[in-house]
């Protein structure tokens, strides 16, 4: 079966946004989970307050756990991953693991800690962290390097309870270059990486990458998931359409960059990923509820078509043939011999005019790649 996951949150938008109000009513996590499942989905996923109001008493959190604990075992829907709020509440206007106040910072860490029980509860194997209020508007506000002493300090805490509890938890970190706050610390795959060999569970951290969040900075997501899979540090993703660096638009997947889709499937399905195909999208605002279930299913289509184009397209022997000729799969060669003595290489002397002279065809690849995903093949 098709790992496709969604989160309560996307389905569940309102249509809120900074300029006007919900357009749609809220729905219900029970009701949520039965349409998901009914729709072909594999798991849903949850921030701690999608499900349990924030300040709900016990009683009213037992009830809203067991509803929904009700919906999975009724439908068979898995909690692969879970998550936790750290930006909603005004109490993290200037962040969680790095508020300026220590106040905040003990909270945040309080109800990261917690909300691994309840995810461990439900058997999630996930826990995401994206940091959307840990950064700044103004440089003078924000000691960076203090900053990621904060998280480093939390994110170690967090695995070391994690450990201690045998939950058994890995943990991804979602980059994000701005929004809500101006600048967002850890703002790319690439910069979440190399924070990550810093910590000290340097194992069981890896990141969540979102299609949009790599868009809006203006970078290559497919070469950005590439590295993190490269790295063995791809724990989760966020699929999703984004039109260039402009707000965070979560579209529908592939309503965006299409043919970047196109190459983001094909090096899921090839590439070795296992993971969950998570959904981090929101229906427009000018949807009805019908609309809302209409726009979940197209992810899941619009996903399978794409892996069905990307298959024709590697199976292709005009394709295989223009990866030849590319030099792509000669890559793959190490650059020196086995054994070979880099004394007697650096005397050795290169005939480099058939590599001025000749072309790479990526143009052709390209072309066959495209008339692949328009279905002209
Ligand atoms: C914001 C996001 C988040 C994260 C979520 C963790 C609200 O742009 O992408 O969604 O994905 O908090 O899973
Ligand atoms: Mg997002
Ligand atoms: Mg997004
Ligand atoms: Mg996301």
């Amino acid at each position: 079966m098709d790992k496709f996951s969604f989160g309560l949150w996307t389905v569940g938008w309102q249509g809120r946004d900074p300029f006007g109000h919900a357009s749609r009513p809220p729905l219900d996590a029970p009701v949520t989970v039965r349409k998901l499942a009914e729709l072909g989905a594999w798991g849903v996923t949850f921030h701690d307050d999608d499900l349990i109001p924030f300040g709900a008493d016990a009683v009213e959190r037992d009830r809203r756990v067991a509803a929904f604990r009700a919906a999975l075992d009724e439908t068979g829907l898995v909690v692969p991953m879970v998550t936790t709020d750290l930006f909603t509440h005004p109490v993290f206007k200037d962040g969680g693991f790095t508020s300026n106040d220590r106040t905040v910072r003990r909270f945040a860490l309080r109800k990261v800690l917690r909300n691994l029980e309840l995810a461990a509860e439900l058997g999630a194997q996930t826990i995401v962290l994206w940091g959307g209020r840990e950064g700044s508007e103004v440089d003078a506000g924000k000691d960076v390097r203090a900053a990621l002493d904060r998280y480093r300090e939390a994110l170690d805490t967090i695995a070391a309870h994690s450990e201690s509890q045998g939950y058994g938890f890995r943990f991804a970190l979602e980059p994000k270059p701005n929004e809500p706050r101006g600048d967002i610390l850890l703002p790319t795959i690439g910069h979440a990486l190399a924070f990550i060999s810093t910590l000290e569970h340097e194992s069981l951290f890896g990141v969540n990458p979102e299609v949009g969040h790599e868009q809006m900075a203006g970078l290559n997501f497919v070469h950005g998931i590439a590295q993190a899979l490269w790295q063995g540090k791809l724990f989760h993703i966020d699929l999703n359409g984004q039109k260039g660096p402009r707000y965070d638009q979560d579209f529908v997947f592939g309503h965006g960059d299409l043919l970047s889709a196109f190459f983001l499937v094909d090096l899921l399905e090839h590439g070795g990923y296992e993971g969950p195909r998570h959904f981090d999208y929101k229906p427009l605002r000018t949807e009805d509820v019908d609309g809302v279930w209409a726009s979940a299913a197209a992810n899941m289509r619009t996903y399978k078509l794409l892996r069905e184009r990307a298959t024709a397209f590697r199976a292709d022997p005009e394709v295989q043939e223009a990866l030849r000729a590319s030099g792509v799969l000669e890559l793959s060669e190490p650059t020196l011999g086995e054994g070979e003595s880099i004394v007697d290489f650096i005397k050795g002397d290169d005939d480099i005019t058939p590599a001025v002279e000749r072309g790479y065809g990526f143009v052709h690849l390209g072309q066959l790649a495209l008339e692949h995903l328009l279905g002209a093949r």
